[in-house]
């Protein structure tokens, strides 16, 4: 049964369209550096945020009626949202998808209840990939939500709190390997504490990292061989979380061992949370080896919190997918991990919404590869650190060269020149060139 009744399938209709469902920018099969544009952007599905909010807030309840004709949380209901989710990607073009465990059934009280839920859920979801060659981009385990984890999922307290973590991940990653996951998540949604007077810090990050270690022994006892994913974030729910960002999250992986096995899933709206821009723990992913996904959304500069926006600002998905370039492409791919504002509560403003997100990458896309080919900035970049290719610079790269070396050196020089100018403002006329340019 057609749920979306009134919306056919979105068609790229290039930019001097004015009908709002289709796309303007987004044309799948336009080659850009040699791939096409649905290649460069494995673009996904959050089912969460388009199947299941409907809206409530901190002050108000649902606007939005996604019981797609159905009563809800039931299981009639779960398999409406999947025949939505289905209906919906296919509309749009969209390849991939990403779940939480309790996205696509109602809990039960009863885990065992909950697993048998999933795995008919599952079975229901596997047939609608076969017919539509729609596939999983990455699962997830929601150890946030329930009040059970209300001191954290592997940094609990409380050792049957970490068996339960553990019962869900481990079934979340059945149902990953089941749907051909590309990766499996872990967001440390309450992983992190509220204040030090009751915390022991070490013992929950030891606690942690073990749980990932059974969840990649167990993952690839099963199969599963993609990447598992950190999905750094500062704040909220907790005051402070210990995948703060990028950076710290890297230097968790490695001190715990785990890098050869995780990648990051860099989300915009965290990054900036966390006091970066999105770009900033992209190449910090990148130049590390770790950037795997990306959950493809953003903040509000006016707001303080996670505010999960659909993805409109150019420059930034210009910046992003120059990154993503660079660093030769994802493992994973783009989830638009994002909602439409609370009053844009129709079946229109969901498909709208990921027109917008699609468009904006499109163009991030399209932009990143004319400053690819212009070679400007990537030049100025080169150049800037010219003075390390001959003499006592290529010494310092080559490290052959001792601190008693460098400090006699400098004590000939006197004083040395000014570096050369930064030119940021000039670069940033570049781009707006490129960008607007003929
Ligand atoms: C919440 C996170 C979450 C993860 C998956 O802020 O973005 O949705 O992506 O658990
Ligand atoms: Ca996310
Ligand atoms: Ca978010």
């Amino acid at each position: 049964m057609e749920i979306f009744k009134n919306i056919s399938a979105i068609k790229y209709e290039g930019a001097d369209s004015k009908n709002p469902l289709s796309f303007k920018f987004y044309d799948k099969d336009k080659v850009i550096l040699g791939k096409k544009m649905s290649e460069q952007l494995p673009f996904a599905m959050a089912w969460w945020h388009n199947l299941c909010a409907c809206g409530t807030d901190m002050f108000g309840r649902d606007t939005a009626d996604k019981s797609f004709g159905v009563e809800k949380g039931t299981m009639e209901h779960a398999k409406a949202k999947v025949d939505a989710g289905f209906e919906f990607m296919q509309k749009l073009g969209i390849e991939y998808f990403c779940f939480h465990d309790v996205d696509l059934v109602p809990e039960a009280e009863d885990i065992k209840e909950t697993n048998r839920r999933l795995d008919e859920i599952s079975d229901y979801i596997l047939v609608k990939m076969k017919q539509t060659g729609i596939k999983c981009l990455w699962g997830t385990a929601n150890m946030f939500s329930n009040p059970r984890y209300m001191n954290g999922a592997g940094s609990t307290n409380s050792a049957d709190v970490y068996c339960f973590a553990a019962a869900q991940i481990k079934k979340a990653l059945d149902i990953t390997v089941k749907l051909g996951g590309r990766g499996y998540v872990f967001w440390g949604g309450r992983e992190g504490y509220e204040t030090l007077l009751n915390t022991d810090v070490k013992f929950e990050q030891e606690n942690i990292a073990n749980l990932m270690r059974m969840a990649v022994d167990y993952g690839r006892s099963i199969g599963f061989k993609g990447d598992f994913y950190i999905e750094p974030k500062p704040k909220e729910p907790m005051k402070h979380q210990y995948d703060f960002d990028a950076a710290t999250a890297i230097g968790f992986l490695r001190y715990y061992g785990l890098d050869k096995d995780f990648k990051l899933n860099i989300e915009a709206n965290h990054a900036t949370l966390a006091g970066h821009t999105f770009e900033h723990d992209l190449r910090i992913s990148a130049i590390n080896g770790m950037l795997g996904s990306i959950d493809a959304n953003q903040g509000d500069y006016l707001l303080g919190w996670d505010t999960d926006e659909f993805p409109f600002d150019v420059y930034t998905a210009t910046m992003c997918m120059l990154e993503v370039l660079k660093a030769g492409g994802l493992t994973g791919g783009f989830n638009f991990d994002a909602k439409t504002r609370r009053p844009s509560n129709t079946y229109e403003d969901m498909f709208e919404a990921y027109i917008l997100g699609m468009d904006t990458f499109a163009l991030g896309l399209i932009n990143a590869a004319k400053i690819i080919e212009d070679g400007r900035l990537e030049k100025f970049v080169k150049e800037r650190y010219a003075s390390f290719n001959s003499g006592i610079g290529k010494k310092i790269r080559e490290k052959k060269t001792t601190l008693e070396e460098l400090s006699a050196l400098a004590e000939q020089m006197g004083a040395p020149e000014l570096p050369a100018s930064g030119k940021q403002e000039y670069l940033e006329s570049i781009v707006n060139q490129v960008l607007f340019g003929k």
